[in-house]
């Protein structure tokens, strides 16, 4: 299987982690999304990435339909729980990760663009607000807890160690380690994990 990815985009590493986990092995093919790019766009109408190539010569998108494909792949270290309840409550936990990932890359490309007068600074307070309120949510949800769903490891804290990630990459300004410091708890348990590490796209300096 190949993955069309980007080495800093969220949504690719969660896809990787959960690879990781699993230990599925994944050809990495680094693509560009914001260029011409005829690979990908066969892959994925939407032009996006992650992609996934697969044995089959059929391609999957977008990253919640690789992960749980990935996840019935093997029998192995199950990350989308089988019962009704917390398999829902896993994909509410990646449906907040991946939203407040969504929200980050807006403000990011508004606060991008090449002129600056163009960037509308309602559009970034609105998806900043939309972080922060993510953030709330995901802190009221863990609370105490060391995992969040249930005891054991799913997919919900793989796309929330992603989405914090993102934000220690991307903005480093929002303090939210120090506003909930279960997430930080939390998120320095997957940061951790070799899964993570080896997905990690600002390894520490040397
Ligand atoms: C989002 C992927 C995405 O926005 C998923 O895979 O979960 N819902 C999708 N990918 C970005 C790169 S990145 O910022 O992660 C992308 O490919 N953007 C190119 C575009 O045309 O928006």
């Amino acid at each position: 299987m190949k993955l069309l990815h980007s080495p800093t985009s969220p949504y690719a590493r969660k896809v990787r982690v959960v690879a990781a986990e699993k230990k599925l092995d994944l050809e990495l093919v680094t693509s560009d999304p914001w260029a011409p790019n005829p690979t990908l766009e066969a892959a994925n109408p939407l032009g996006k990435v992650p992609a996934l190539l697969t044995d089959d010569g059929g391609s999957l998108f977008d990253s919640r339909v690789i992960v749980e494909y990935l996840d019935g792949l093997s029998p192995v270290h199950k990350l989308i729980p089988e019962g009704s309840r917390d398999r829902i409550a896993v994909k509410r936990w990646e449906a907040i990760a991946d939203g407040l990932q969504d929200a980050a890359i807006i403000a990011r490309l508004e606060g991008n663009r090449p002129d600056q007068n163009e960037s509308s600074a309602k559009q970034i307070a609105r998806q900043r607000a939309k972080i922060v309120a993510s953030l709330a949510e995901m802190s009221k949800e863990l609370g105490d807890a060391d995992l969040c769903v249930g005891k054991t490891f799913t997919l919900a804290d793989i796309a929330t160690g992603c989405a914090l990630g993102y934000l220690l990459l991307r903005f480093p300004d929002i303090r939210w380690s120090e506003q909930h410091p279960n997430l930080a708890r939390h998120y320095k348990k997957m940061a951790a994990r070799a899964s993570f590490v080896a997905t990690d796209p600002a390894p520490p300096k040397a």
